[in-house]
């Protein structure tokens, strides 16, 4: 809509105000009191005067998680919380006023001046209430709110890998109506359904249907308005219906149908949309009583199980992300422009496709990808289980509704989806309780049906899809494959388990397996930690190296195959989960982007593979500090380097050298010698003949190999024991090596072995232990046990020495990797250990017992001040008394 248009409809509406309210929509987002935990709500007073300590002033979006999630103790407030505040009403007639919520997490009831108003269940949908009769008009009135995110078996989701963060952590409107209005009873609808019902380039037909309420107890006539107006403001159509509601009458449907010749089309390359400007006026006055606005985006779209998908009849390969609502300690209370950005960063990526997954999500959102062009499908999030009561299933019909009804008018949305790896989590082991588990299965494909027939009655027009996981024959023994018309998978083989190649084999599978259904991978991803990196990367270290192999070849892999209609990445951003662990305490780090939306290598694998701007990008560019062991006889280390490319060749320049490589597959791989201090890399690449360049300032920490033949000054060794992984701490501005073998005349070990957790694959890898009191986990995450010796041979002078551990044997009982999409069996060892320590000759402890002295899992440092004389250079001995010496890191500094 052009200014003018915004200008001339906000005029109308100031005028005719004058002698009555069309729809007036604010937030009462601000200053609201809140209180944690539960109140008995009287009538008398306002609670926060009954009990006026504790209660914080707080504005909305607003969560009481997003802290304690996020730090060292296991778990988070599920329960109550009270929201209260007060909002004078004026002398207002005729005017109907509702409070409406974009969401709240789970459980919502609502109090005008102590009364009960109503009850809304479920965290991802929004709601309203009607409090007109229960204002008290030309006086202050008391909103009293009771959020509960407890645990509710009644409502889905029972269990999920993410924060159920508690709150009223979207926006919260009121929202005044004249007597007659677009109704919103309708599953909090906006009372208007837009279809589409037949789109071709020559003409678009386009349903409107209103629902209309009339609450004045008298005989109405209205007219209402249709008018689409295109992209320049230009109205291109224009419809008028007489609408008589006679004196008992409260609701009416009215249908228009309106067709457009030679329509403009939407999509993700050229996002074209209309507006579809919905007005109820006044039949004698013609003063306008309500109004509203819709996108209209024309498309028509297939999916073919064997070609893949069509938008208006072309090929589309569908490829994106999904998304979670949370960032960087905010939890899920995030303002509209947050939300939007995510979505920004999306296409941006050149994503086309958005899993808007596990649950619905702020308007914004749909909003956006409308704008944009991203096609979408919307869930309800039904995860891991459900529960066989009728309560339940009651739920779950529910939810299904209101996500329909409520995201009905978005053109980018192509496909309604429910129950997430449903069978993940069964109650009922399926050998030992055979009997009980088939019951359970079949509830389970009973529900599933039930939902997906309720979806279809309801929107004809677009698509159904249940993700499944990887156990495909659990869901098609069960029946459920056969439920939806699109089956998603969510695969991750090459990190639960299983190898990269597993992945292809995957698919093939399940494209023999199901070859009417078209297929969609709607999840796969390895955790990144971004200042994690290794040259040797295993699945579930956690590091960027990792994480690009594991997309590098997923990527192919799904691109090669046509059948694979699309695939989102799990995920756009790392996003909290309470009960991971991990490199980074609390979240899960499958994001392209981390919590803070810092974007990762994946992203820029992705964006030169999808994106059609040139692309020359270093890859590890966010590895500012590296370090290294200089090569024997050399004053330098030779390390990859990456560039993400959309030309065919990129010239790197290093210390005034060129090297060229080819691109493959969007990467150039380089090999340079990095010597100590500043490093700058210079990447060129000519992309449709022009040049492009980026730019990589490295510190490189080189660290001696031979402490004789160096050539700097030695300064700092920053080891960590037990591991092939380097970690950059930022804030310390420091980085840490992999441990070597002593040698003479260097530096290492001598004896032990790495840490290996005793699980069935080398299960339960040690990267996944939440560290206590440290916020660089990795640094204690690995050590070596039965360690005999650490030895530097340094040049004489007094230096200081710094030991870290952590005991890694659990001697909690965990719930260990809850989101094991693998078969990793889980034991829990616990040992005790004491040793002696001994510096060049001294003992500095005896009988040390990690975990005697500080508990399992908690981060120990201890520090001392060596002269080292005579050559003798720095000695570390462990001596066993019980158990194996262990540990964790090292550092040394010359002082
Ligand atoms: C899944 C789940 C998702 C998890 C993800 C993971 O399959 O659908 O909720 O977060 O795997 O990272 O394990
Ligand atoms: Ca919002």
């Amino acid at each position: 809509m052009t200014k003018k248009l915004y200008l001339l409809l906000f005029a109308l509406t100031a005028v005719f105000s004058l002698y009555a309210q069309s729809r007036q929509t604010f937030t009462i987002n601000n200053n609201w009191k809140f209180y944690k935990g539960d109140l008995e709500i009287s009538k008398s007073y306002a609670l926060s005067k009954q009990n006026n300590t504790d209660w914080d002033i707080i504005d909305i979006p607003h969560t009481w998680n997003n802290i304690d999630t996020t730090d060292d103790t296991p778990g988070y407030y599920r329960g109550v919380g009270w929201y209260e505040k007060s909002i004078f009403i004026t002398e207002e007639e005729n005017t109907k006023t509702l409070i409406y919520f974009e969401g709240a997490n789970q459980v919502t009831d609502v109090y005008v001046n102590g009364s009960w108003v109503g009850q809304h269940k479920g965290g991802y949908t929004r709601f309203h209430f009607d409090i007109t009769s229960f204002l008290k008009y030309g006086q202050d009135n008391i909103l009293a709110v009771k959020v509960d995110n407890s645990h509710n078996i009644e409502i889905p989701p029972l269990s999920a890998d993410f924060t159920f963060f508690g709150g009223i952590y979207r926006d919260v409107f009121l929202v005044k109506l004249s007597d007659v209005h677009f109704s919103m009873d309708d599953y909090s609808s906006s009372g208007i359904y837009i279809t589409t019902p037949e789109v071709s380039k020559a003409k678009a037909k386009v349903e409107i249907k209103s629902l209309i309420k009339n609450e004045s107890n008298q005989s109405k006539t209205v007219h209402v308005v249709n008018r689409i107006i295109n992209k320049d403001g230009q109205t291109i159509s224009k419809t008028t219906k007489k609408v008589k509601f006679s004196k008992s009458e409260e609701n009416k449907t009215v249908l228009e149908e309106i067709t457009i010749e030679s329509p403009e089309l939407w999509s993700p390359d050229r996002p074209y949309l209309y507006q579809i400007i919905t007005q109820i006026k006044d039949g004698k006055t013609g003063q306008l009583l309500d109004e509203s606005i819709a996108p209209l985006g024309l498309r028509w779209f297939k999916f073919d199980a064997e070609k893949g998908f069509f938008l208006n009849g072309e090929y589309l390969k569908l490829i994106g992300t999904n998304r979670h609502q949370d960032y960087l300690k905010k939890g899920n209370a995030l303002s509209d422009e947050m939300h939007m950005r995510d979505i920004r960063l999306l296409k941006e990526m050149g994503g086309n496709f958005l899993r808007i997954a596990h649950y619905p999500q702020d308007p914004t959102v749909l909003e956006m990808c409308d704008r944009l062009g991203i096609l979408t499908s919307v869930e309800i999030p039904i995860v891991n289980a459900i529960t066989e009561s009728e309560a339940f299933t009651e739920n779950c019909l529910f939810m299904a509704e209101e996500m329909v009804k409520q995201n009905y008018n978005h053109p980018s949305l192509i496909i309604w989806a429910y129950m997430n790896e449903v069978l993940l989590r069964l109650p009922f082991n399926q050998k030992t309780e055979k009997d009980r588990y088939e019951i359970y299965a079949k509830n389970v494909t009973k529900l599933g049906a039930q939902i997906d027939k309720h979806i279809r009655k309801l929107d004809p027009s677009r698509y159904t899809m249940i993700p499944n996981h990887g156990a495909i024959s659990r869901y098609k023994d069960a029946g459920l494959t056969s439920v939806p018309m699109i089956l998603g998978w969510n695969l991750y083989q090459g990190w639960y388990g299983g190898v990269f190649d597993g992945f292809d084999k995957s698919l093939d599978k399940l494209h023999k397996l199901f070859p009417n259904q078209p297929l969609i991978v709607t999840e796969y991803g390895a955790d990144v930690h971004p200042r994690l990196h290794s040259f040797d990367s295993k699945r579930f270290d956690y590091t960027v190296e990792y994480g690009n192999k594991y997309h590098e070849h997923y990527l192919k892999a799904i691109v090669e195959r046509p059948f694979i209609v699309g695939a989102n990445i799990w995920n756009l951003n790392d996003f909290y989960s309470e009960s991971r662990g991990y490199a980074l305490p609390r979240a899960n780090l499958k994001g392209i982007t981390t919590l803070d939306r810092e974007k990762k290598d994946t992203w820029w694998l992705y964006k030169t593979f999808l994106s059609n701007e040139p692309v020359v990008k270093f890859g590890q560019n966010q590895w500012k500090i590296r370090g290294g062991v200089a090569e024997a006889g050399k004053d330098y280390c030779t390390q990859p380097v990456t560039v993400y490319s959309n030309g065919d060749a990129v010239e790197l320049y290093h210390n005034n050298i060129k090297y060229t490589a080819q691109v493959h597959d969007n990467i150039a791989r380089f090999s340079v010698p990095f010597v100590n201090g500043e490093n700058r890399l210079e990447a060129k690449s000519t992309i449709n003949s022009k040049e492009y360049i980026d730019i990589l300032d490295v510190d490189f920490r080189l660290t001696p190999n031979l402490f004789s033949e160096f050539k700097d000054e030695f300064y700092q060794l920053n080891a960590l024991l037990g591991s092939k992984r380097m970690y950059e701490d930022k804030m310390q501005s420091i980085i840490w090596i992999p441990e070597k073998e002593y040698q003479s005349g260097s530096w290492g070990y001598v004896g032990g072995e790495s840490y290996r957790p005793k699980t069935k694959y080398g299960g339960l890898p040690s990267s996944e232990l939440d560290i206590i009191d440290s916020e660089d986990d990795p640094v204690y995450q690995t050590q070596r046990v039965g360690i005999e010796q650490f030895k530097l041979d340094v040049p004489d002078g007094k230096y200081a020495v710094t030991l870290h551990w952590a005991e890694l044997e659990s001697d909690k009982e965990h719930e260990k990797l809850v989101y094991n999409l693998g078969d990793d069996k889980v034991s829990e060892r616990i040992t005790d250990r004491e040793f002696n320590i001994l510096v060049n000759g001294d003992y500095i402890e005896r009988g040390f017992n990690l975990r005697a002295r500080y508990g399992s899992e908690k981060a120990v440092q201890l520090k001392y001040q060596i002269f080292v004389s005579d050559g003798k250079g720095i000695n570390i001995d462990f001596e066993k008394v019980k158990g194996q010496p262990v540990l964790n890191a090292i550092q040394v500094r010359r002082l």
